[in-house]
C-alpha cells in the first residue's frame, strides 16, 4: 500500500525490485527432467507472484549443458509494480547414463601358421542401457538409445596401458529394442617372435553412456599353432574359489597362458596371466619361470591334458598404474583338460600357494580339500 500525500509537487512511484534465483540442476541422459527450483524475494503486500521454469532439454537430449529459464506467474496482474532482471538463467547439466558391458567375443585365437605372427581378432561385447539390467543398483525404468554410446576396446597391459585397439561399430541385437547392442571391431594382434601372448583388454563406454571398469577386463590370448604346446585363454565364473585371495562368487577370473618345451627338450618357456576380483580389488597372478610341464595328448580326436608348475608373483593391480606387490616366488600350479574345439567343455584348475608352500592364496574352485576342475565360462584351451 502506498501512502500518497499530494502537496502539489511531482512525485514518482518507483517499481519495487525483485531478486530472482534459478537453481542449477543435473540429470542423466534418458532420465526425466528434474523438478526445477529457484527463489523470488522482494514481493510486496503478499502479491501472488511465483516462478515457473523452462528448458530446451528433453528426456532424450544428449549429454551437455542446457539453459534453465524462468517466468513469473502473476494471476492478479501485479507485475507492473515490479522490476527484475529477465536475463537470469541457470544450467541443466545432462550427464552420461549408466551402461553395462558383457564380453561376447572369442578369447582365444591362433595365427594362421607357426610362421605367422599376426592374427585378425574380432573384439566384441554386448552393451546394455541400465534399463536392460533390472537387477543393477543403478537401474532406472527410462531407456535411452544405446547407439548414442561410443565404445572403444583398449589395452590394459601395463606396457601399453589405455592404448586404443579399435573403436566399435554398434548394432542393435534386436532392431526394436534400443537398449542392447553388439559392439564389435577388428584388431590385428602382432605377437612377433612369441609363441603366444595374453592381452588384457578393457571396454570403455562413452558418449551418452558411461562405463569404464576393470571388472569388465578380459584376457584374450593369441597363439601360434605349435606342436608340443599348451595354451589357452578365457575365464571362469567363480563358484567356490578358495584361499586368502579367493575370487568373489559370480565374478569372473580371467586367464591366459602358454607353455612349451623348446626344441632341445630342456628349456621350458611360457607365461601365465590370471586376473582375480575380490571385495572390489583386482589381483593378478603372473608367471614366467615354468619349472614343470607335462602333456598327455588324447589317443583319439583332439585335445588332451597338461599339468604345469611355476614360480609366480601376486600383485594388487586395482590401480594398474600403481601396482602393489603381494609376494614373489610363490608356487603356482595349473591343470588343463582340453576337450577339443570350440572349447565349451574344456576344464582348468589354477592354484597358488605361498613361497613356503603352507598357505593357500588362491584356488580357482576349492572342494574343501583340493582344487577341482571347472568348465570354462568362456574361451578355449588347447593341448597339442
Ligand atoms: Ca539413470
Ligand atoms: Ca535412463
Amino acid at each position: 500500500n502506498y501512502t500518497i500525500t499530494n502537496k502539489g509537487a511531482a512525485f514518482t512511484i518507483t517499481q519495487a525490485p525483485l531478486t530472482i534465483a534459478v537453481h542449477p540442476k543435473s540429470k542423466q541422459y534418458s532420465d526425466p527432467l528434474p523438478a526445477f527450483t529457484g527463489s523470488i524475494t522482494g514481493i510486496k503486500n503478499g502479491d501472488n507472484l511465483t516462478l515457473s521454469f523452462s528448458t530446451t532439454a528433453t528426456l532424450l537430449s544428449n549429454v551437455g549443458s542446457y539453459p534453465i529459464s524462468f517466468g513469473i506467474t502473476d494471476p492478479n496482474g501485479k507485475l507492473g509494480n515490479y522490476s527484475w532482471d529477465a536475463t537470469i538463467k541457470n544450467t541443466l547439466t545432462v550427464t552420461q547414463e549408466d551402461a553395462r558391458t558383457t564380453w561376447s567375443g572369442l578369447l582365444f585365437y591362433s595365427t594362421a601358421s607357426t610362421s605367422t605372427s599376426t592374427a585378425n581378432v574380432t573384439l566384441q561385447a554386448t552393451i546394455q542401457d541400465i534399463t536392460a539390467v533390472a537387477s543393477d543398483p543403478a537401474y532406472d525404468p527410462y531407456p535411452g538409445d544405446i547407439r548414442t554410446s561410443v565404445v572403444q576396446f583398449v589395452s590394459r597391459d601395463p606396457s601399453n596401458y589405455g592404448a586404443l585397439l579399435c573403436q566399435a561399430t554398434l548394432t542393435l541385437l534386436n532392431p526394436s529394442d534400443s537398449k542392447t547392442a553388439i559392439a564389435s571391431c577388428s584388431w590385428t594382434a602382432s605377437i612377433g617372435n612369441a609363441d603366444a601372448v595374453p592381452y588384457t583388454i578393457g571396454t570403455v563406454i562413452a558418449g551418452n553412456y558411461l562405463r569404464d571398469n576393470q571388472t569388465d577386463d578380459m584376457v584374450l590370448t593369441v597363439a601360434k599353432p605349435l606342436i608340443g604346446f599348451t595354451t589357452g585363454g578365457g575365464f571362469l565364473v567363480n563358484q567356490a574359489s578358495g584361499g586368502s585371495y579367493a575370487g568373489d562368487a559370480g565374478l569372473k577370473t580371467n586367464f591366459g597362458f602358454n607353455a612349451k618345451v623348446n626344441k632341445s627338450g630342456s628349456n621350458l618357456q611360457g607365461s601365465v596371466n590370471i586376473i582375480i576380483r575380490k571385495g572390489g580389488r583386482v589381483y593378478q597372478i603372473k608367471s614366467n619361470a615354468i619349472s614343470s610341464l607335462t602333456e598327455q595328448l588324447a589317443t583319439s580326436g583332439t585335445g588332451g591334458t597338461a599339468q604345469f608348475a611355476s614360480k609366480a608373483n601376486l600383485t594388487d593391480i586395482t590401480n594398474p598404474l600403481a601396482p602393489i606387490s603381494l609376494g614373489g616366488n610363490l608356487n603356482f600350479q595349473m591343470t588343463i583338460n582340453d576337450q577339443g574345439e570350440p572349447g565349451t567343455s574344456d576344464l582348468v584348475t589354477f592354484q597358488l600357494m605361498s613361497a613356503d608352500g603352507t598357505t593357500l592364496l588362491f584356488s580357482s574352485n576349492w572342494s574343501g580339500t583340493k582344487t577341482v576342475e571347472q568348465v570354462l565360462g568362456g574361451g578355449n584351451v588347447q593341448v597339442r
